[in-house]
């Protein structure tokens, strides 16, 4: 296998690791966690504090279980300590920074070394191996390059499996559809929103996505669902494949879905995921949904104890049928801090998406409106409908606002006022989309 880059290098895209069995995986996850946990206590103060105040030492870690007796790690301690609080390297070591920007205020910076970047770009490979993807591959990354780790992180993986990269970042998306046509893409990486958006585009381009070489999408980066992921195999007849990660344990790459599509490996060697009871923090076993709480395992320039990650998910306790030992989690389609509460009931967007991705002649495209009216909190749901069914039947149309409505209000137990607008009434989103807007609060 060759690198055609200067930059990163070739990593086997077959890990063992991602095969081994399972009480060997476990033995060097261990001797993985002692390792960090030390790194951690003997360079990063606020980690060596807080064991000291549980009276824990890295002695104190004896077996995976004893990961239970380690105080967690949340945002707001990247926030307390920033910008480098948090690093166990001197500056000297690190070669990288990204920075994720968060809602409100300072950044959240995170660091890697040489030998981060490595391990991250081995993630990535792994993750694109498992998509089919393979040397010889013309790749277009349409991450957003820069301070998120989308773009760097998709870039290194896919040139460190032999692909040939072309580096497009977000936006200009006629562009990016003439660049994907003439330069015979094979595979592309973005988020599964901006997808949607180019294929969009492709269309009023007069471009029919199934008759290009493109043959694999790797999306992440928000949540979605599986619905939308078949809108997106159906619309281009590419697989769709998911990715998931997170700037505070590395970037993209911390789990990819395989060839059977069903839940993300979380390469596990890497990173050890528990799932706990968002309320409580308590564990809970294989198979009960919960908060992903992942700790690094071999993270040099920033070493994450038990980090919360506020993403909902459940580990999927059967085996999969790709023979692959490292666990699996199920689709991450909310996280805890997306639930808004109207009128006293808990809503996730993804209940939304799904009722709204059950139905026809819609356009996959939404947003969700909260308004407080004297008091009393509303939800208004817009969804584009596709240029024929807006044109000329209305019937159609309110027959399909009353399915969706039926739909949402079966499952959320409320009303909710549905809105059907012609094509492009939404603005598109070239990175993460956003589909609440709370009005409440402005
Ligand atoms: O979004 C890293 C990434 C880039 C992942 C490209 C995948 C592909 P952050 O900006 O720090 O990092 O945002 C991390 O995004 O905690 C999840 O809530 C969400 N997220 C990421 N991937 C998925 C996914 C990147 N496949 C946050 N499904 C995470 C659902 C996802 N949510």
């Amino acid at each position: 296998m060759s690198c055609k880059a200067s930059g990163p290098a070739a990593v086997n895209p077959v890990s063992a690791m991602d095969y081994m069995p399972v009480d060997k995986l476990r033995t060097i996850q261990l001797e993985r966690l002692k390792f960090i946990v030390k790194r951690a206590y003997d360079n990063v103060p606020l980690f060596r504090k807080r064991l000291e105040e549980r009276k824990l030492t890295p002695e104190s870690i004896r077996s995976l279980e004893d990961i239970q007796k380690l105080p967690f790690t949340v945002k707001a301690d990247l926030r307390d300590t920033y910008p480098f609080g948090l690093f166990a390297s001197p500056m000297k070591e690190i070669v990288r920074l990204h920075a994720s920007s968060g809602t409100t205020g300072k950044p959240i910076v995170v660091a890697y070394t040489e030998e981060d970047i490595r391990t991250w770009s081995s993630a990535m490979v792994r993750s694109l191996a498992g998509c089919g993807i393979h040397e010889g591959d013309i790749a277009q990354i349409s991450f957003g390059y820069g301070l998120f780790t989308g773009g760097l992180g998709a870039h290194y993986g896919f040139e460190s499996l032999g692909a040939t990269v072309i580096p497009a970042s977000g936006g200009n998306t006629e562009r990016q559809i003439m660049l994907m046509k003439d330069f015979g893409v094979t595979c592309i990486a973005c988020t599964p929103s901006y997808f949607l958006h180019m294929s969009e585009k492709a269309e009023q381009m007069g471009i029919d996505l199934h008759d290009l070489p493109l043959r694999v999408g790797v999306f992440g980066a928000e949540p979605w669902t599986d619905e939308m992921r078949r809108r997106i195999e159906e619309c281009s007849g590419i697989k769709a494949y998911d990715i998931y990660g997170l700037s505070e344990i590395t970037g993209p790459g911390v789990g990819c879905a395989c060839e059977y599509q069903d839940g993300l490996h979380i390469f596990e060697d890497l990173f050890y995921p528990e799932i706990i009871d968002p309320a409580t923090g308590e564990a809970l076993p294989d198979g009960q949904e919960g908060e992903l709480v992942l700790t690094t395992l071999k993270k040099m320039a920033m070493p994450m104890i038990r980090y919360r990650t506020r993403d909902i998910t459940k580990i999927v306790t059967e085996p999969c049928a790709c023979g692959r030992t490292i666990r699996r989690i199920a689709r991450i389609s909310r996280r805890s801090d997306d639930m808004f509460i109207i009128r006293g009931v808990n809503v996730f967007p993804s209940q939304i998406e799904t009722a709204i991705m059950a139905a026809e002649s819609v356009l996959p495209v939404y947003q969700i409106i909260l308004t407080r009216d004297h008091g009393l909190d509303n939800i208004e749901v817009d969804i584009e409908v596709n240029e024929q069914i807006f044109q000329d039947k209305v019937a159609a149309i309110e027959d399909i606002k009353a399915k969706i409505s039926h739909s949402i209000e079966r499952t959320l137990g409320i009303r909710v006022v549905v809105k059907m607008l012609a094509p492009n009434s939404i603005p598109r989103s070239e990175g993460k989309a956003k589909r609440v807007i709370d009005k409440r609060k402005m």
